[in-house]
């Protein structure tokens, strides 16, 4: 949000240590983590020790993770300063020296985040920086459904957004193709309809554990996991695991094309509310995050008063589990109450429905197609993705502003912004990784800073910086010609 560069400098010595905010345990740990990431680079012990212990009178001061009530940090802003003998990141709480060390982490050397020794120097600029979010809700979306991804790359991205204070990861866990994670009352669900992908790979699920492994990884990495089934549309996986589901009684086969809009939950069979309330109130029970996502897109086959129907039956589910549900901007069609959370995906800036309930008092998720879907191709040149809403280079991704592009929804009507990594055409880590960077980054920076620090020019520069740090991370990324890469990078490859 602002900063003050000065000409000071401070470099990171075999003698630095880290000094975490006596008697808390999530400081510590915050420390622990920048130590660890650290270490192996630089060769420095990096002791974490406790604040009290802190001189500030000392040559090297070390780094200082402090909270304090004092201030207008809000839950997530920060202060870092950086002066020739040390570096204090002040917050109101963990999330705000979590992002400070991100932005430490930035202001390091690309060489830092590599696992094996280097030369250095470890240098930080000096200055002041005081940072806190536009917005509370800056996510990607990962779809495990149309190809499974195992808990290991799930991880790996979590620390990749996380690296650009991206705090919501959603995970589309049900579609035609695939249902992905294992619901005891409805087993067949993971161990048949997870049996395939699009293309007919072997397809995969997780187990409650391993989504508790993930659930866990995120929360380490301030991160909140919100699990996605879609419903009525969308559920082909479901529909072909269980028969007594379909309103014919007959299971359709698997299927593992990349069509959309030909399935549909039986609405006016009870067993339809059975399935929901059971898979909801597993999923909930499993989540400790405040957000179940419903889907609700693209119901071609499903009537609009079954829809109605449906989705006015789904919302309160959600709410009884005490959860707050978020779904596609389709689902604003049925005057939602005004918890509800719409994530609007489309392709123009008018949508009367969406701009109704905002109007209600509904809060928006903003990830227009044309600007956010990191599945779309960059240009007809680069393979991986589709284009059926636009190319989206990187100056697209970041050339529009979240609180002032849909008609009728503005800023405060905005909770934020997600950039949704459909998998259609993408089978692995270095695929998700080139879709997602650098336009996940971009997406990023609208999610965090004011619409005031916006400018493409300056981001573009920023951006390039990050070029070196992903060659040393190993991350596949599109070298857009758009962006000054910074010397040290190594563009990927689709
Ligand atoms: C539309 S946008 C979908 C997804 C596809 C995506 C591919 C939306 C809510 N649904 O089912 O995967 O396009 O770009």
């Amino acid at each position: 949000a602002t900063v003050h560069p000065s000409s000071a400098q401070y470099k990171l010595t075999s003698s630095t240590a880290i000094y975490t905010q006596a008697g808390s345990a999530d400081a510590a740990a915050i420390g622990n983590q920048l130590a660890a990431l650290l270490r192996p680079s630089t060769g420095f012990s990096l002791p974490v020790l406790s604040s009290a212990t802190r001189r500030n009178h000392a040559a090297d001061c070390g780094i200082a993770l402090v909270l304090t009530s004092a201030g207008n940090l809000g839950a997530e802003g920060y202060l870092l300063d950086v002066t020739s003998n040390g570096v204090v990141i002040t917050a109101a709480e963990p999330a705000g020296l979590f992002y400070g060390v991100q932005t430490l982490r930035q202001l390091l050397p690309a060489a830092t985040d590599a696992t094996t020794h280097q030369p250095g120097p470890w240098t930080v600029p000096g200055g002041h920086i005081a940072d806190q979010p536009r917005f509370p809700y800056r996510g990607a979306m990962l779809d495990v459904s149309r190809h499974f991804f195992p808990v290991s790359v799930v991880e790996r991205l979590i620390s990749e957004i996380s690296l650009y204070k991206v705090n919501y990861l959603h995970l589309h866990l049900a579609d035609d193709q695939g249902w992905r994670i294992v619901i005891n009352s409805w087993p067949n669900l993971a161990t048949f309809g997870g049996s395939t992908e699009v293309g007919g790979g072997a397809g995969g699920f997780y187990t409650q554990a391993q989504y508790l492994e993930i659930v866990a990884y995120a929360k380490a990495h301030f991160v909140t996991i919100v699990p996605e089934i879609d419903g009525p549309g969308h559920t082909n996986a479901a529909l072909a695991s269980y028969a007594q589901l379909n309103c014919d009684g007959v299971a359709p086969p698997l299927y593992t094309g990349t069509d959309v809009g030909f399935s549909s939950l039986c609405v006016n069979k009870d067993l339809t509310y059975q399935f929901e309330q059971d898979v909801m109130g597993e999923l909930a029970a499993l989540t400790p995050g405040p957000f179940l996502h419903i889907g609700g897109d693209e119901a071609q086959s499903t009537s609009a008063t079954d829809y109605s129907t449906f989705e006015d039956k789904v919302l309160p589910i959600v709410s009884t589990d005490g959860k707050r549900a978020i779904g596609w901007h389709d689902v604003t069609k049925v005057d939602p109450p005004t918890s509800f959370v719409p994530q609007f995906w489309g392709t123009t800036q008018t949508d009367a429905p969406t701009a109704a309930a905002a109007a209600r008092g509904n809060k928006v998720i903003m990830s227009p197609a044309t600007h956010a879907y990191l599945d779309m191709m960059y240009t007809p040149a680069t393979k991986l993705g589709q284009n059926w809403a636009a190319y989206i280079e990187v100056k697209d991704a970041y050339g529009w502003d979240p609180g002032n592009y849909l008609q009728g929804v503005t800023g405060s009507s905005v909770l934020g912004v997600e950039g949704p990594i459909w998998s259609e055409t993408l089978l692995n880590m270095a695929n998700i990784e080139f879709m997602a960077f650098p336009r996940l980054p971009a997406l990023a920076e609208l999610g965090w800073s004011p619409e005031s620090t916006h400018n493409w020019n300056s981001f573009r520069q920023r951006l390039g910086a990050q070029g070196p740090r992903w060659t040393v991370q190993g991350v596949n990324f599109y070298a857009s010609p758009q962006v000054p890469w910074a010397p040290g990078t190594v563009g990927g490859v689709d």
